[in-house]
């Protein structure tokens, strides 16, 4: 089996679901878990939240020691955290920058991304249904890498 992809989620995604449905939808942070899980029942899959910056980065170093992918939808902190943006260089694998709305439909100040430039990919204004497309996607990248030995 591979080592443990990671999906991370910035701050205030753990009220998910409870306001703004018109953007964000009506689905909740522990429904996307199992949306993700039921895409890669096989696979080990490590599903966090934080609204603390530092804690985001710990778990980014934790999947450069342990993991082979990186989902992470950092919410605010994509347009603020240089941090976040070099914890993420140093990763050696795959990653997707995702959002559940079309961040490049809203106001400027969500135009400008620290993660885009550092990510693999990045999907943005697919709802909820973006986290299992992004964990299949993120898994054929890593069998793509593993079976063509080719850096990301
Ligand atoms: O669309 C996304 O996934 C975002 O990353 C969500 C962030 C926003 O700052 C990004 O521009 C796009 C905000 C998450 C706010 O979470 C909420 C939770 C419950 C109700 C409303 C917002």
């Amino acid at each position: 089996m591979n080592k443990p992809i990671y999906i991370l989620n910035g701050p205030n995604l753990n009220r998910l679901g409870t306001r703004e449905p018109a953007i964000y939808g009506r689905t909740t942070l522990a429904e996307i878990e199992g949306l993700c899980r039921d895409a890669a029942p096989e696979q080990d899959l490590i599903f966090r939240q934080s609204n603390r910056e530092y804690e985001i980065i710990d778990w980014v170093h934790e999947a450069i020691d342990d993991g082979s992918g990186i989902i992470i939808n950092p919410a605010a902190f994509t347009f603020t955290s240089m941090a976040i943006m070099d914890a993420l260089k140093m990763f050696p694998g795959p990653i997707i920058e995702l959002h559940i709305s079309n961040i490049h439909r809203r106001e400027p100040i969500y135009h400008r991304s620290y993660v885009s430039p550092v990510a693999t990919a990045v999907i943005a204004g697919l709802g909820p249904q973006g986290y299992p497309l992004a964990v299949s996607a993120l898994l054929g990248m890593i069998a793509g890498a593993s079976a063509n030995e080719r850096p990301r």
